[in-house]
């Protein structure tokens, strides 16, 4: 049978695990022999979006361009995995809005959100790269979660508490609920 693309669209904040968990997610459908692509910011703010930067105006540009692609991924019958913190729900309203418009492809393309949640004091104890310190030393303006905001999603296919649970764990939440809708 066929490969279905889809979009699996992770949201959350910086160091919530949304790029280890895509990660392992990705390496576990290659190892299912599934064709899949993951777009993250080494891939995407480096290239396509490198004239981008973290204003409130070029995240909603970042983010429209990301789901664009996302959804090509997903008409090429790939399993496109996002890993943005894309903060702002009209924003990944409009990815979704997107991957159910059929002007442009044959048939509307799932877009399942991943929200990849923790408290902000926990992502603030993490800090792997110093950026949450910076923020707070004011080196860094409108970073998420310190200076700018980050808009809980409401409804999200998946929820993930990646404070509670293992990255395993987490990517068998989301292959269970890929295969329960009949995506893997
Ligand atoms: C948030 C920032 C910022 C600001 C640089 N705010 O932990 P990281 O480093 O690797 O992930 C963060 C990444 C966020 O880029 P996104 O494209 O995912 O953001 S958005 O969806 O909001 O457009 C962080 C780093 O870039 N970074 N400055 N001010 N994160």
């Amino acid at each position: 049978r066929h490969q279905r693309g889809c979009t699996v669209w992770f949201t959350g904040l910086s160091a919530s695990g949304k790029s280890t968990i895509a990660t392992a997610l990705e390496q576990h459908l290659l190892q299912q022999g599934l064709a899949t692509y993951r777009l993250d910011g080494d891939n995407v703010r480096f290239g396509l979006n490198k004239d981008l930067g973290f204003s409130e105006q070029d995240r909603n540009e970042n983010i429209r361009r990301i789901a664009e692609v996302a959804k090509l991924f997903a008409d090429s019958s790939t399993i496109a995995l996002t890993s943005f913190i894309s903060p702002y729900r009209v924003d990944r309203a409009i990815a979704r809005e997107l991957h159910a418009d059929t002007k442009n492809v044959d048939e509307p393309l799932p877009f399942i959100e991943v929200f990849v949640d923790i408290p902000v004091e926990e992502a603030e104890k993490r800090d792997p790269k110093g950026l949450y310190k910076k923020a707070r030393a004011g080196e860094i303006k409108e970073f998420t979660g310190i200076s700018a905001p980050y808009e809980e999603p409401e409804h999200p296919e998946i929820h993930i508490r990646s404070d509670k649970v293992s990255v395993e764990e987490a990517v068998v939440q989301i292959t269970n609920y890929l295969q329960d809708k009949g995506l893997l």
